[in-house]
């Protein structure tokens, strides 16, 4: 049997494969996403988000665990871009995981640094894809609080979820601004240590201060390590999603996604145009040692490379 119908008849080895293909992006892996796609959509996305350390990994594996409680058929998307391992993340993720990798309905991905044509971000969106048609009813993708990543996870996610721990303190101020606005739930992982109520109590308040949301975040607190809230951090989730169907909510954010995956890959595919041929990168050359010398300004030289990609129809 073909690749295409094995993914849709939930083979988790030609999933595995097809997502392999897409990182390497040959040709091929497209034609079949394409194929495929029209299958995707039926997925709820979780995104897992918070500090290193914060315990997202061992929450996932005890959501996993709850998911599987309720019949779902779960894949987990492990991204750590801090992680040097090709396609694997730290060696941590992959012990905890490991027993439940062997589930027949828990599909567990690493992604590390390396070995993404594209940026991680671009493997991840693919991999959701794939995983979405393989039939997973929920797909947990677990990322790294740092940097840009964090803001990625939304591109990919239905609803996120922040994964904080007691004591953050002032730290809480400084990283409000981006994270506050990402959260759809939060929780307060490893509760079982002290300052976990006031640290509830701060990321409530700072909650409170944005006045104009549709959907209030609730605040949970959980001890990953013993099993302690996770239940009800799964209700919580389950409450965003009924909010954000019931509101509309749901529909918008995937069509905004929708609208920005277009764009990047308008992106990408004008940057491969200009780059693909190398008298053209030899031209862009020319006119970066211009614009070093300010013989020319990158503005003009982008207007020039874009009626360039106009006039040979190459758009
Ligand atoms: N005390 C306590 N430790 C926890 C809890 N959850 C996770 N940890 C520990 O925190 C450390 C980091 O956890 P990990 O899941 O790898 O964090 P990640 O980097 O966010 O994925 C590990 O040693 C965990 O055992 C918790 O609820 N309470
Ligand atoms: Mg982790």
């Amino acid at each position: 049997m073909d690749i295409e119908s094995r993914v849709l008849e939930g083979d988790k080895r030609a999933a595995a494969r097809l997502i392999t293909m897409l990182e390497n992006k040959t040709p091929e892996a497209f034609d079949l996403l394409r194929r495929l796609y029209k299958h995707s959509g039926k997925a709820y996305v979780i995104g897992i988000t918070g500090p290193p350390g914060a315990g997202k990994s061992t929450l996932t594996d005890k959501l996993v665990k709850g998911l599987l409680k309720q019949g779902k058929k779960v894949a987990v998307i492990a991204v750590d871009p801090t992680s040097p391992f090709t396609g694997g993340a730290i060696l941590g993720d992959r012990v905890r995981m490991n027993e439940l990798s062997t589930h027949p309905d828990v599909f567990i991905r690493s992604m590390g640094a390396r070995g993404h044509l594209g940026g991680i971000s671009e493997a991840t969106s693919s991999a959701v894809k794939v995983l979405d048609v393989y039939g997973a009813d929920y797909i947990l993708v677990e990322t790294v609080g740092v940097g840009q990543s964090e803001v990625d996870i939304v591109k990919n996610s239905d609803t996120t979820l922040m994964v904080m721990v007691p004591g953050l303190g002032d730290d809480i101020q400084a990283i409000k601004a981006g994270v506050m606005e990402i959260g759809d739930v939060f929780c307060v992982n490893k509760s079982d240590r002290d300052g976990a109520k006031r640290t509830a109590r701060e990321i409530d308040m700072m909650l409170d201060f944005n006045k104009n949301v549709v959907w209030r975040p609730p605040v949970k607190m959980v001890v990953a390590t013993e099993n302690k809230g996770i239940d009800e951090l799964l209700e919580a989730i389950k409450s965003h999603r009924k909010f954000a169907l019931e509101n509309g909510l749901f529909e918008k954010r995937r069509e905004q996604n929708a609208k920005n995956e277009v764009i990047e890959l308008l992106k990408e595919r004008i940057e491969k145009t200009i780059l693909d041929q190398s008298e053209r990168e030899k031209a862009l050359e020319a006119y970066a040692r211009q614009i070093v010398t300010r013989a020319v300004d990158p503005y003009t030289v982008m207007e020039s490379l874009f009626s360039l990609v106009q006039r040979e129809r190459l758009l």
